[in-house]
């Protein structure tokens, strides 16, 4: 029954107005072992520019549950949601090794206007760390803890396989990060640029 209420208690953190917490719950309980919860959430984070030029992921950080789906929402400049994948340009691998990387590729703010979205549904439990192609050397980057946030690559620290030959995470892109132990405290997290508004 434990690990119901604590599967209770990260999805109530991670999402606002949700209802059916207690079918979510009994369902978790009749399949013990189970990671993936029986009815997954989406969970939306927005795509900012200011007027004085500050970009960032609103919020930086958030908790899902396996199987939820995360939706950025295009609010204002131009931007991408790229995971720091190999694949992506040989950027450091910072997701899950089993995960699938992804890329939006640049969401325009004027095509359509507003409200241009990008959505990835994530299984694997684990660490995620992504950023904006356009804004990454502005710090624009975020960071998503799946579940248990385990000791996947995510986790680590920044350049941890020099070995590789992977390009590494801009210092100012690295100083941007929530922590992950904030992330699973609180469930989200604003980056430092939205915790100013
Ligand atoms: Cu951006």
């Amino acid at each position: 029954m434990q690990k119901c209420l604590d599967r209770k208690s990260v999805r109530m953190k991670a999402t606002v107005g949700r209802t059916a917490l207690l079918g979510v719950c009994l369902a978790s309980a009749a399949t013990l072992g189970d990671p993936t919860p029986a009815i997954a959430a989406t969970v939306e984070i927005k795509l900012v520019q200011t007027p004085a030029g500050e970009t960032y992921f609103d919020p930086a950080g958030v908790h899902i549950a396996p199987g939820d789906t995360v939706r950025w929402v295009q609010i204002s400049g131009f931007h991408s949601i790229t995971a720091y994948h190999p694949s992506n340009d040989n950027h450091e691998l910072r997701i899950p090794v089993s995960a699938k990387p992804w890329d939006s590729g640049v969401l325009l703010a004027d095509d359509p206007k507003r409200a241009a979205a990008f959505e990835h549904v994530f299984t694997v439990q684990g660490v995620y760390d992504y950023f904006c192609k356009p804004h990454e050397m502005a710090g624009m980057v975020g960071r998503i803890v799946v579940g248990d946030p385990g000791d996947g690559p995510g986790t680590k620290p920044f350049a941890y396989a020099p070995g590789e030959r992977w390009k590494s995470v801009p210092e100012v892109a690295r100083a941007a990060f929530p922590t992950i132990d904030e992330i699973v405290e609180k469930g989200t997290v604003l980056g430092a640029s939205a915790a100013l508004k």
